[in-house]
């Protein structure tokens, strides 16, 4: 899935708790819209299908959840809006271990969460045709958000400020929200903001090299390299690699090598740095079949969590039927026409393979959309500020292992514009709201980040009720 590539599961997907409390429903919302508050139960808004065209009054119903368990209605408080990004949404964040959650739980914070239009159950189509897609954009989605928050506030009895947190793609929304939108909240965190669109994004493979360390890296590229021998002799060779990985429906050779590349970047990515990578560092000190190894680390760690290689065909792209869980044509689409962030093999000493190249990317928009498709990035750098933001109170926080910081706002730009950074060995995507798998090691400022975030908006808070 795209979304797993992404941003993932991990992050979207929230353990349901059952210790919600809070009982009052926002005044005004029609009763059968808000039948509880169950942060699993899926409420309805009607949203502008193209807010910018007057003329189209077209509406769509857009999900959102809430959890209000730590707001009290008859005091009032803040409100978090958690910004959803490219995937389906089925909880607004509840797991005690949730960092949005433990936020709102130190503010008494209500958290509302929007799923983003085109996305899980707020499809505005029931065909994801090219054409249907056009209103599929980050632009649209940022003034969805307005909308909606706006209306909720309303309806919320004592509704205090509004603060943005969204991870990964979410991030980037949520700094963008605080730009374009500065009268409607307060301040933005932004984890793993990804806020500057990179078309040839060469830095992702190079950071992935980077943060598996030397030993690892060389043994990707060893992974790499057995993989094309096998796919370039053809025949059997190929049909047995394919087998392998249970990738047979991979039939275009680029999509697999693909598929090969964005598995092991994933491993780094969300922290699987010793899954990843001690079974192949000993399989190259033991003269071990390396690629082996490797599929293991696919079915095992990698599937289960992260993604299948089915998804990464062209024609599983290809195809228009909307499918609640499905996300990769929606996500392509954001790349192809708006976004980037393709990840080419960089010139020197790659991990991924060289088939991995524009030619590839452009191609493959192409093939999935049926017209020629490219994305203008200077044009979204020009509207959003790339990773020279000129908003406030926007907390920039990134992985130290994570690939995608390279398109994210890695030092500090201005004193209301700050940038941490969570460090240590499996400190990947959006480290800060979801940890690491397993924990982080340490050692590790997962807490004083959190901490910092907390004091951030409480100070925001503060500033805007003077
Ligand atoms: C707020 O209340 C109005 C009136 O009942 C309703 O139409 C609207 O959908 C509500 N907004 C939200 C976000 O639920
Ligand atoms: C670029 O990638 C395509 C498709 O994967 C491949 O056919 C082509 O040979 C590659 N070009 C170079 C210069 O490596
Ligand atoms: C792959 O995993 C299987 C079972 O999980 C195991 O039996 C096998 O030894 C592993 N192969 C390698 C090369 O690690
Ligand atoms: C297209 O996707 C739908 C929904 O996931 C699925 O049921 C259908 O089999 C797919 N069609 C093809 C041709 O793969
Ligand atoms: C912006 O990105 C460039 C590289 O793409 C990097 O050199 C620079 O440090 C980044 N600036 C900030 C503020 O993160
Ligand atoms: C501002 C900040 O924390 N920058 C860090 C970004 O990540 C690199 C690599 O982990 C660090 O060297 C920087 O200090």
């Amino acid at each position: 899935m795209m979304m797993n590539r992404f941003l993932s599961a991990l992050l979207v997907v929230c353990v349901i708790s059952n210790s919600v409390q809070g009982l009052a429903f926002p005044k005004g919302a029609a009763s059968d819209e808000v039948a509880n508050s169950n942060p699993s139960n899926p409420l309805i808004f009607t949203q502008t299908l193209n807010h910018f065209d007057d003329e189209d009054t077209r509406t769509f119903s857009q999900r959102y959840f809430i959890n209000d368990a730590y707001y009290n209605y008859a005091k009032g408080g803040p409100v978090i809006l958690y910004i959803n990004g490219e995937g389906p949404v089925t909880s607004a964040p509840s797991s005690s271990s949730d960092a949005v959650v433990i936020y709102a739980q130190a503010l008494g914070a209500c958290i509302v969460t929007l799923e983003h239009r085109y996305y899980g159950g707020s499809s505005p189509f029931d065909d994801l045709s090219t054409e249907n897609l056009k209103f599929l954009n980050s632009r649209q989605a940022l003034n969805d958000l307005a909308v909606f928050i706006v209306s909720f506030t309303n309806n919320l009895s004592n509704a205090g400020k509004v603060v943005t947190i969204g991870g990964s793609y979410s991030g980037a929304l949520s700094a963008w929200f605080r730009i374009k939108y500065p009268h409607l909240t307060v301040g933005s965190i932004a984890s793993s903001g990804v806020v500057n669109s990179i078309l040839d994004f060469t830095a992702f493979d190079e950071w992935v090299a980077y943060a598996a360390g030397q030993e690892c890296a060389n043994a990707l590229r060893a992974v790499t390299k057995a993989a094309e021998s096998m796919i370039f002799q053809g025949g059997e060779y190929e049909a047995q690699v394919k087998q392998l990985f249970s990738a047979e429906s991979l039939t275009d050779n680029g999509d697999f090598f693909y598929f090969l590349a964005d598995s092991l970047s994933e491993g780094i990515q969300y922290g699987f740095h010793y899954e990843l990578c001690n079974p192949l560092i000993e399989a190259m000190n033991s003269n071990g079949d390396i690629l082996e190894v490797y599929s293991n680390y696919t079915h095992n760690v990698w599937s289960p969590m992260l993604g299948i290689p089915d998804e990464y065909a062209t024609s599983w792209q290809q195809n228009t039927t909307v499918d609640f869980n499905k996300a990769d044509r929606q996500w392509w689409f954001q790349t192809c026409s708006q976004l980037g962030w393709f990840q080419p093999a960089p010139e020197n000493d790659p991990i991924r393979s060289t088939q991995v190249n524009m030619t590839y990317f452009q191609n493959h928009c192409e093939q999935v959309f049926g017209v020629a498709m490219w994305p203008n990035v200077e044009n979204t750098n020009i509207y959003y500020g790339g990773n020279n933001t000129a908003g406030t109170n926007i907390l920039y926080i990134n992985g130290s292992q994570d690939p995608w910081s390279r398109a994210s706002v890695i030092s500090t730009l201005s004193p209301t514009q700050q940038s941490v950074t969570v460090t240590c060995m499996t400190c990947g995507h959006c480290v800060d709201l979801r940890g690491c798998p397993g924990g982080c090691p340490s050692p590790n400022n997962l807490d004083q980040v959190r901490q910092l975030s907390i004091d951030s908006i409480k100070s925001w808070l503060a500033a805007a009720s003077n």
